[in-house]
Protein backbone atom coordinates (compact mmCIF):
# COMPACT_ATOMS: atom_id res chain seq x y z
CA UNK A 1 0.00 0.00 0.00
CA UNK A 2 0.94 3.34 -0.79
CA UNK A 3 1.25 6.30 2.22
CA UNK A 4 0.24 9.33 1.10
CA UNK A 5 3.26 12.09 -0.07
CA UNK A 6 2.63 14.19 3.38
CA UNK A 7 4.00 11.16 5.32
CA UNK A 8 7.43 12.34 7.16
CA UNK A 9 9.39 9.81 5.36
CA UNK A 10 8.77 12.31 2.43
CA UNK A 11 7.45 15.76 3.46
CA UNK A 12 9.54 15.95 6.87
CA UNK A 13 12.85 14.68 5.57
CA UNK A 14 12.47 12.10 8.61
CA UNK A 15 14.25 9.85 5.56
CA UNK A 16 17.22 12.06 6.67
CA UNK A 17 17.19 12.02 9.71
CA UNK A 18 19.95 10.14 11.84
CA UNK A 19 17.87 7.66 13.88
CA UNK A 20 16.24 6.20 9.94
CA UNK A 21 19.70 6.52 8.67
CA UNK A 22 21.50 4.09 10.70
CA UNK A 23 18.47 1.92 10.81
CA UNK A 24 18.66 1.83 6.86
CA UNK A 25 22.59 1.00 6.99
CA UNK A 26 24.31 4.37 6.86
CA UNK A 27 26.85 5.62 9.87
CA UNK A 28 25.34 9.51 10.30
CA UNK A 29 28.25 11.67 11.60
CA UNK A 30 26.79 12.00 15.00
CA UNK A 31 25.51 8.51 16.14
CA UNK A 32 22.03 8.49 17.32
CA UNK A 33 20.32 7.72 20.41
CA UNK A 34 17.15 7.21 21.89
CA UNK A 35 15.69 5.23 25.32
CA UNK A 36 13.30 2.24 25.12
CA UNK A 37 10.58 3.37 28.07
CA UNK A 38 11.53 6.79 27.50
CA UNK A 39 8.32 8.67 27.77
CA UNK A 40 6.80 8.25 31.10
CA UNK A 41 7.29 6.77 34.33
CA UNK A 42 10.83 8.38 35.09
CA UNK A 43 10.04 12.17 34.12
CA UNK A 44 8.33 14.25 36.96
CA UNK A 45 6.18 16.44 33.88
CA UNK A 46 4.60 12.64 32.80
CA UNK A 47 3.33 12.41 35.92
CA UNK A 48 1.98 15.52 36.05
CA UNK A 49 0.27 15.13 32.87
CA UNK A 50 -1.03 11.69 33.70
CA UNK A 51 -2.38 12.35 37.04
CA UNK A 52 -4.58 9.30 38.00
CA UNK A 53 -6.35 8.30 35.74
CA UNK A 54 -6.23 4.65 34.44
CA UNK A 55 -3.28 4.07 32.02
CA UNK A 56 -5.45 2.71 29.02
CA UNK A 57 -7.27 5.86 28.87
CA UNK A 58 -4.48 8.18 29.03
CA UNK A 59 -2.85 5.75 25.39
CA UNK A 60 -6.34 6.29 23.88
CA UNK A 61 -6.34 10.48 24.84
CA UNK A 62 -4.73 12.18 21.76
CA UNK A 63 -3.92 15.30 23.57
CA UNK A 64 -2.34 13.22 26.63
CA UNK A 65 -0.46 10.42 24.48
CA UNK A 66 0.90 13.29 22.32
CA UNK A 67 2.48 15.37 25.01
CA UNK A 68 3.79 13.04 26.69
CA UNK A 69 5.16 10.97 23.42
CA UNK A 70 7.61 14.68 23.22
CA UNK A 71 8.72 14.93 26.89
CA UNK A 72 11.52 12.94 26.38
CA UNK A 73 12.16 14.73 22.99
CA UNK A 74 12.47 17.95 24.35
CA UNK A 75 14.06 16.98 27.72
CA UNK A 76 16.90 15.05 26.59
CA UNK A 77 17.66 16.19 23.07
CA UNK A 78 16.95 12.18 22.18
CA UNK A 79 17.20 11.66 18.22
CA UNK A 80 13.60 10.28 17.86
CA UNK A 81 10.14 9.97 19.87
CA UNK A 82 8.72 6.98 20.88
CA UNK A 83 4.87 6.74 20.42
CA UNK A 84 3.42 6.68 23.83
CA UNK A 85 1.26 3.86 23.63
CA UNK A 86 1.20 0.07 25.40
CA UNK A 87 1.68 -2.97 23.96
CA UNK A 88 -1.84 -4.25 25.06
CA UNK A 89 -4.03 -1.08 23.69
CA UNK A 90 -4.42 -3.44 20.16
CA UNK A 91 -6.08 -5.90 22.36
CA UNK A 92 -8.16 -3.24 24.44
CA UNK A 93 -9.14 -1.96 21.19
CA UNK A 94 -10.27 -5.85 19.81
CA UNK A 95 -12.93 -5.74 22.94
CA UNK A 96 -10.30 -7.97 25.07
CA UNK A 97 -10.61 -6.98 28.90
CA UNK A 98 -7.82 -6.02 30.36
CA UNK A 99 -6.36 -2.96 32.31
CA UNK A 100 -2.53 -1.91 33.39
CA UNK A 101 -2.45 -2.27 37.15
CA UNK A 102 -0.71 0.73 38.57
CA UNK A 103 3.20 -0.76 39.46
CA UNK A 104 2.32 -3.92 38.49
CA UNK A 105 1.35 -4.30 34.38
CA UNK A 106 -1.08 -5.88 32.13
CA UNK A 107 -3.80 -7.55 34.11
CA UNK A 108 -6.88 -9.59 31.83
CA UNK A 109 -9.81 -10.72 33.50
CA UNK A 110 -10.05 -13.27 31.19
CA UNK A 111 -6.93 -15.59 30.95
CA UNK A 112 -6.66 -17.62 27.31
CA UNK A 113 -5.52 -20.97 28.62
CA UNK A 114 -7.95 -23.27 26.87
CA UNK A 115 -9.03 -24.62 23.08
CA UNK A 116 -12.31 -23.39 23.88
CA UNK A 117 -10.96 -20.11 25.52
CA UNK A 118 -8.81 -19.94 22.03
CA UNK A 119 -11.05 -20.26 19.61
CA UNK A 120 -13.53 -17.80 21.61
CA UNK A 121 -11.28 -15.08 21.27
CA UNK A 122 -9.91 -15.69 17.34
CA UNK A 123 -13.65 -15.37 16.93
CA UNK A 124 -12.76 -11.80 16.67
CA UNK A 125 -11.78 -9.96 13.56
CA UNK A 126 -8.51 -8.31 14.06
CA UNK A 127 -9.80 -6.18 11.50
CA UNK A 128 -12.05 -4.48 14.24
CA UNK A 129 -8.21 -2.94 15.66
CA UNK A 130 -8.18 -0.49 12.95
CA UNK A 131 -11.74 0.38 12.68
CA UNK A 132 -11.46 1.35 16.62
CA UNK A 133 -8.16 2.87 16.49
CA UNK A 134 -9.14 6.52 15.44
CA UNK A 135 -7.23 8.01 18.82
CA UNK A 136 -4.43 6.06 17.92
CA UNK A 137 -4.42 7.71 14.29
CA UNK A 138 -5.12 10.78 15.93
CA UNK A 139 -2.32 10.85 18.23
CA UNK A 140 -0.17 9.92 15.97
CA UNK A 141 -0.83 13.08 14.02
CA UNK A 142 -0.45 15.17 16.91
CA UNK A 143 3.00 13.85 17.82
CA UNK A 144 4.20 14.42 14.24
CA UNK A 145 2.97 18.05 14.24
CA UNK A 146 4.55 18.57 17.60
CA UNK A 147 7.79 16.72 16.37
CA UNK A 148 7.92 19.03 13.00
CA UNK A 149 7.82 21.98 15.19
CA UNK A 150 10.42 20.62 17.79
CA UNK A 151 12.22 19.61 14.34
CA UNK A 152 12.47 22.88 13.37
CA UNK A 153 13.73 24.58 16.33
CA UNK A 154 16.77 21.78 16.56
CA UNK A 155 17.55 22.10 12.78
CA UNK A 156 17.70 18.10 12.97
CA UNK A 157 14.54 16.06 11.72
CA UNK A 158 13.21 14.06 14.45
CA UNK A 159 11.18 10.33 13.53
CA UNK A 160 8.48 9.29 15.77
CA UNK A 161 8.71 5.28 16.38
CA UNK A 162 5.52 3.03 16.20
CA UNK A 163 5.99 0.04 18.04
CA UNK A 164 3.74 -3.40 19.16
CA UNK A 165 4.31 -6.02 21.28
CA UNK A 166 5.48 -9.64 19.25
CA UNK A 167 2.85 -12.75 19.39
CA UNK A 168 5.00 -14.03 21.65
CA UNK A 169 5.09 -11.49 24.77
CA UNK A 170 1.73 -10.39 24.12
CA UNK A 171 0.76 -14.10 24.96
CA UNK A 172 3.02 -13.70 28.37
CA UNK A 173 0.63 -11.97 29.86
CA UNK A 174 -2.40 -13.10 28.35
CA UNK A 175 -2.13 -16.77 28.74
CA UNK A 176 -1.15 -16.24 32.22
CA UNK A 177 -3.22 -13.27 33.29
CA UNK A 178 -0.85 -11.11 34.49
CA UNK A 179 2.62 -10.41 34.86
CA UNK A 180 4.86 -13.53 35.53
CA UNK A 181 8.53 -14.30 36.31
CA UNK A 182 9.07 -17.63 33.57
CA UNK A 183 5.97 -17.17 31.54
CA UNK A 184 5.07 -20.72 32.20
CA UNK A 185 1.74 -20.54 31.46
CA UNK A 186 2.65 -19.53 27.98
CA UNK A 187 5.22 -22.68 27.61
CA UNK A 188 3.37 -24.99 28.92
CA UNK A 189 0.31 -23.65 26.27
CA UNK A 190 2.93 -24.18 23.29
CA UNK A 191 4.03 -27.74 23.79
CA UNK A 192 0.25 -28.82 25.47
CA UNK A 193 -2.19 -27.69 22.89
CA UNK A 194 0.37 -26.65 19.46
CA UNK A 195 -2.55 -25.95 17.56
CA UNK A 196 -4.47 -23.82 19.50
CA UNK A 197 -1.08 -21.77 20.24
CA UNK A 198 -0.55 -21.30 16.80
CA UNK A 199 -4.04 -20.02 16.39
CA UNK A 200 -3.57 -18.36 18.99
CA UNK A 201 -0.32 -16.28 17.94
CA UNK A 202 -1.69 -15.96 14.35
CA UNK A 203 -4.58 -14.00 15.69
CA UNK A 204 -1.92 -12.14 18.15
CA UNK A 205 0.21 -11.00 15.35
CA UNK A 206 -2.64 -10.02 13.16
CA UNK A 207 -4.15 -7.79 16.02
CA UNK A 208 -0.71 -6.35 16.76
CA UNK A 209 0.06 -5.63 13.15
CA UNK A 210 -2.67 -3.57 12.38
CA UNK A 211 -1.46 -1.66 15.72
CA UNK A 212 1.26 -1.30 14.15
CA UNK A 213 0.41 -0.33 10.43
CA UNK A 214 -1.83 2.58 11.97
CA UNK A 215 1.21 4.22 13.72
CA UNK A 216 3.06 3.89 10.17
CA UNK A 217 -0.07 4.61 8.18
CA UNK A 218 -0.39 8.11 10.55
CA UNK A 219 2.81 9.07 10.70
CA UNK A 220 5.44 7.19 12.31
CA UNK A 221 8.64 6.53 10.30
CA UNK A 222 10.26 3.84 11.93
CA UNK A 223 9.02 0.32 13.88
CA UNK A 224 9.74 -1.61 16.79
CA UNK A 225 8.46 -5.04 17.64
CA UNK A 226 8.92 -5.56 21.19
CA UNK A 227 9.02 -9.55 21.91
CA UNK A 228 10.65 -8.73 25.57
CA UNK A 229 10.07 -12.18 27.07
CA UNK A 230 11.17 -14.48 24.08
CA UNK A 231 14.18 -14.97 26.19
CA UNK A 232 12.42 -17.42 28.07
CA UNK A 233 11.73 -19.69 25.36
CA UNK A 234 14.72 -22.34 24.19
CA UNK A 235 16.05 -21.74 20.41
CA UNK A 236 14.26 -24.26 18.76
CA UNK A 237 10.83 -23.64 20.66
CA UNK A 238 11.48 -19.67 19.45
CA UNK A 239 12.63 -20.85 15.54
CA UNK A 240 9.36 -23.28 15.12
CA UNK A 241 6.50 -21.89 16.77
CA UNK A 242 7.19 -18.21 17.48
CA UNK A 243 9.26 -16.51 14.82
CA UNK A 244 6.90 -17.23 11.78
CA UNK A 245 4.11 -15.64 14.11
CA UNK A 246 6.59 -12.72 14.91
CA UNK A 247 7.26 -12.09 10.91
CA UNK A 248 3.63 -12.35 10.13
CA UNK A 249 3.04 -9.26 12.94
CA UNK A 250 5.85 -7.11 10.75
CA UNK A 251 4.10 -7.92 7.75
CA UNK A 252 1.19 -4.93 7.36
CA UNK A 253 4.29 -2.54 7.60
CA UNK A 254 6.39 -4.61 5.28
CA UNK A 255 3.55 -3.86 2.92
CA UNK A 256 4.00 -0.13 2.98
CA UNK A 257 5.24 2.24 0.64
CA UNK A 258 5.95 5.80 1.05
CA UNK A 259 5.00 7.77 -2.19
CA UNK A 260 9.12 7.95 -3.20
CA UNK A 261 9.47 4.15 -2.73
CA UNK A 262 11.00 4.13 0.63
CA UNK A 263 10.14 1.18 3.00
CA UNK A 264 9.64 1.45 6.76
CA UNK A 265 12.59 0.69 8.68
CA UNK A 266 12.16 -2.24 11.10
CA UNK A 267 13.46 -2.78 14.57
CA UNK A 268 13.35 -6.50 16.71
CA UNK A 269 14.33 -6.45 20.12
CA UNK A 270 14.09 -8.86 23.16
CA UNK A 271 15.61 -9.09 26.49
CA UNK A 272 18.11 -12.14 27.09
CA UNK A 273 18.10 -13.19 23.46
CA UNK A 274 21.66 -13.95 23.02
CA UNK A 275 21.09 -17.40 21.71
CA UNK A 276 18.45 -16.15 19.28
CA UNK A 277 20.30 -13.14 18.08
CA UNK A 278 20.30 -15.07 14.96
CA UNK A 279 16.70 -15.67 14.58
CA UNK A 280 15.43 -12.06 15.76
CA UNK A 281 17.33 -10.66 12.48
CA UNK A 282 15.25 -13.38 10.40
CA UNK A 283 12.01 -11.90 10.98
CA UNK A 284 13.19 -9.49 8.04
CA UNK A 285 14.19 -6.78 9.73
CA UNK A 286 16.85 -3.95 9.30
CA UNK A 287 18.32 -3.72 13.11
CA UNK A 288 18.21 -6.09 16.01
CA UNK A 289 17.83 -4.59 19.40
CA UNK A 290 20.43 -6.10 21.53
CA UNK A 291 19.96 -6.40 25.41
CA UNK A 292 23.14 -5.24 27.65
CA UNK A 293 23.96 -9.54 28.45
CA UNK A 294 25.97 -9.62 25.23
CA UNK A 295 28.60 -6.99 24.22
CA UNK A 296 27.61 -5.53 20.71
CA UNK A 297 30.76 -6.99 19.21
CA UNK A 298 29.67 -10.70 19.54
CA UNK A 299 26.22 -9.66 18.59
CA UNK A 300 27.86 -8.08 15.73
CA UNK A 301 29.63 -11.69 14.92
CA UNK A 302 26.00 -13.20 16.03
CA UNK A 303 23.79 -11.05 13.25
CA UNK A 304 25.93 -10.67 10.45
CA UNK A 305 27.04 -7.42 9.41
CA UNK A 306 23.96 -6.73 6.94
CA UNK A 307 22.07 -5.55 10.26
CA UNK A 308 22.23 -2.10 12.05
CA UNK A 309 22.37 -2.88 16.10
CA UNK A 310 20.83 -1.12 18.72
CA UNK A 311 22.04 -1.16 22.32
CA UNK A 312 22.97 -2.11 24.69
CA UNK A 313 23.75 -0.05 27.92
CA UNK A 314 22.86 -1.67 31.22
CA UNK A 315 19.86 -0.01 32.75
CA UNK A 316 21.29 -0.42 36.30
CA UNK A 317 24.78 1.83 34.91
CA UNK A 318 22.23 4.75 35.23
CA UNK A 319 22.81 4.65 38.86
CA UNK A 320 26.43 4.11 38.99
CA UNK A 321 29.23 7.25 39.76
CA UNK A 322 30.00 9.29 36.01
CA UNK A 323 33.23 8.18 35.47
CA UNK A 324 32.02 3.97 35.36
CA UNK A 325 28.95 5.38 33.57
CA UNK A 326 30.83 6.95 31.07
CA UNK A 327 33.59 4.78 30.42
CA UNK A 328 30.91 1.76 29.80
CA UNK A 329 29.30 4.26 27.11
CA UNK A 330 32.51 4.57 25.43
CA UNK A 331 32.91 1.11 25.31
CA UNK A 332 29.18 0.10 23.63
CA UNK A 333 30.27 3.35 21.10
CA UNK A 334 33.38 1.51 19.87
CA UNK A 335 31.96 -2.06 20.17
CA UNK A 336 29.01 -0.65 17.96
CA UNK A 337 31.52 0.33 15.39
CA UNK A 338 31.55 -3.33 14.40
CA UNK A 339 28.59 -3.49 13.11
CA UNK A 340 27.46 -1.66 9.78
CA UNK A 341 25.56 0.84 12.24
CA UNK A 342 24.74 1.33 15.35
CA UNK A 343 21.72 3.62 17.49
CA UNK A 344 22.55 3.97 21.04
CA UNK A 345 20.01 3.07 23.42
CA UNK A 346 19.83 0.76 26.76
CA UNK A 347 19.69 -2.83 26.90
CA UNK A 348 16.37 -2.35 28.62
CA UNK A 349 13.90 0.39 28.94
CA UNK A 350 14.57 3.34 31.21
CA UNK A 351 13.66 2.13 35.55
CA UNK A 352 11.53 4.42 37.25
CA UNK A 353 13.57 6.24 39.28
CA UNK A 354 15.97 6.66 36.63
CA UNK A 355 17.12 10.67 36.74
CA UNK A 356 16.64 12.30 33.90
CA UNK A 357 19.85 14.54 34.60
CA UNK A 358 21.78 11.42 33.53
CA UNK A 359 19.79 10.70 30.43
CA UNK A 360 20.56 14.00 29.14
CA UNK A 361 24.21 13.41 30.06
CA UNK A 362 24.35 10.60 28.01
CA UNK A 363 23.03 11.64 25.28
CA UNK A 364 25.72 14.61 25.53
CA UNK A 365 28.66 12.29 25.69
CA UNK A 366 27.12 10.04 22.56
CA UNK A 367 26.33 12.94 20.54
CA UNK A 368 30.17 14.41 21.15
CA UNK A 369 31.42 11.32 20.38
CA UNK A 370 33.28 10.37 16.86
CA UNK A 371 35.03 7.44 15.76
O1 LIG B 1 0.72 4.27 34.67
C1 LIG B 1 1.84 4.07 34.15
O2 LIG B 1 2.62 5.00 33.97
C2 LIG B 1 2.13 2.64 33.85
C3 LIG B 1 3.55 2.36 33.41
C4 LIG B 1 3.59 2.04 31.92
C5 LIG B 1 4.00 2.90 30.89
C6 LIG B 1 4.48 4.32 30.99
C7 LIG B 1 3.19 0.82 31.33
C8 LIG B 1 2.62 -0.34 32.04
N1 LIG B 1 3.36 0.93 29.96
C9 LIG B 1 3.86 2.18 29.66
C10 LIG B 1 4.13 2.72 28.31
C11 LIG B 1 4.85 1.87 27.35
N2 LIG B 1 4.86 0.50 27.36
C12 LIG B 1 5.60 2.32 26.25
C13 LIG B 1 5.71 3.76 25.75
C14 LIG B 1 6.66 4.61 26.51
C15 LIG B 1 8.09 4.59 26.06
O3 LIG B 1 8.63 3.57 25.63
O4 LIG B 1 8.73 5.64 26.13
C16 LIG B 1 6.15 1.20 25.63
C17 LIG B 1 7.09 1.15 24.44
C18 LIG B 1 5.66 0.08 26.33
C19 LIG B 1 5.92 -1.29 25.89
C20 LIG B 1 5.72 -2.40 26.84
N3 LIG B 1 4.71 -2.58 27.73
C21 LIG B 1 6.55 -3.55 26.85
C22 LIG B 1 7.71 -3.76 25.93
C23 LIG B 1 8.91 -3.03 26.43
C24 LIG B 1 9.57 -3.57 27.66
O5 LIG B 1 9.74 -2.80 28.61
O6 LIG B 1 9.95 -4.75 27.67
C25 LIG B 1 6.06 -4.41 27.81
C26 LIG B 1 6.62 -5.75 28.22
C27 LIG B 1 4.89 -3.80 28.37
C28 LIG B 1 4.00 -4.34 29.40
C29 LIG B 1 3.92 -3.42 30.56
N4 LIG B 1 3.14 -2.30 30.53
C30 LIG B 1 3.29 -1.63 31.71
C31 LIG B 1 4.22 -2.36 32.53
C32 LIG B 1 4.64 -2.00 33.91
C33 LIG B 1 4.62 -3.47 31.76
C34 LIG B 1 5.65 -4.53 32.15
C35 LIG B 1 5.07 -5.54 33.09
C36 LIG B 1 6.05 -6.68 33.35
O7 LIG B 1 7.13 -6.42 33.93
O8 LIG B 1 5.76 -7.83 32.98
Amino acid sequence: MLLPASHPLTAHATADSRLVRALRGDRPDVTPVWFMRQAGRSLPEYREVRGDGAMLDACLDPAIASEVTLQPVRRHGVDAAIFFSDIVVPLALAGVRVEIAPGRGPVFADPVRTGAAIAELTRIDPAVVAERAEPVAEAVRRTVALLADESERRGEPLPLIGFGGAPFTLAAYLVEGGPSKDHLAARRLLHEDPAGWDALLAWLAAVTGAFLAVQVEHGASAAQLFDSWAGALAPDDYRASVLPASRAALDPVRALQTADEQRIPLVHFGVGTGEILHDLAAAGVDAVGVDYRVPLWEASRRVGSHLTLQGNLDPALLFAPAPVREAAVARILRDGTTARAHVFNLGHGVPAEASPDVLGAIVDQVHAWRP
